[in-house]
């Protein structure tokens, strides 16, 4: 049995559906956060005490941590697929990218994104957006400049390292708000659509 609790437009929901659609893994899904609720009931917390998506279960074990859980699943389901590197290099430079996107890439735009996306506009904070999207120039032509060399974050072949990736790519692409000129990005954002599980999951317009 596997469940994954969480509301399709969460981007870190989004991580796990496209890695599971990668892995070939079957579940069932459970709409829960934003407008859906769930995440402070008793027994939403008792799985995650964070009271925040995605929440994954399988077979009585549960995970937090959009990334852990994608971690978790290339162990358990990825190894011989490529899309979870037993080489310890490409692996950790998968998991380096992973992480950047968890406490850079996310840390600078996703101000603006809960501001513009998440935030009624008579309580919008200009100068958090302006902050924001200023951030996220800086911190996204590192990015540029690995896939300038790289067609995917931890070399030549994708990994489950280019799901949170290209989750950020996505959004930071699609979001109205000005950006340098990326077109590494843009470029990688083509390469996705190629990818079934980032047509059905992510590249869906940003909500
Ligand atoms: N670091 C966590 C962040 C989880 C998180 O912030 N989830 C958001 C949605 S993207 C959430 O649960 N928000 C509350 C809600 O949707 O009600 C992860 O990667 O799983």
């Amino acid at each position: 049995m596997r469940r994954i609790w969480g509301r399709t437009n969460s981007i870190n929901v989004m991580k796990v559906l496209w890695a599971c659609e990668e892995l070939a893994l079957t579940y069932e899904r459970i709409d829960a956060g934003g407008p859906f609720g769930r995440v402070k009931d008793p027994e939403f917390l008792a799985m995650n005490p964070n009271g925040l998506i995605p929440v994954l279960e399988e077979d009585g074990f549960v995970l937090w941590e959009s990334n852990a859980i994608l971690r978790y699943l290339g162990e358990v389901h990825g190894t011989g697929s490529g899309l979870w590197p037993r080489d310890a290099r490409a692996r950790a430079l998968a998991d380096q990218w992973m992480d950047w996107q968890q406490t850079t890439a996310q840390a600078a735009m996703g101000p603006a994104f809960v501001q513009m996306f998440r935030t009624p506009p008579e309580r919008r904070d200009e100068a958090v957006i302006r902050r924001s999207v200023e951030r996220a120039a800086e911190v996204f032509p590192v990015l540029e400049a690995h896939l300038a060399r790289h067609p995917f974050v931890a070399g030549d072949r994708f990994t489950l390292g280019d799901i949170p990736i290209g989750c950020a790519v996505y959004r930071y692409l699609h979001m109205p708000i000005a950006r340098p000129d990326l077109p590494a990005l843009a470029a990688y954002h083509e390469r996705l659509l190629a990818r079934p599980g980032y047509m059905r999951h992510v590249a869906v317009g940003v909500s």
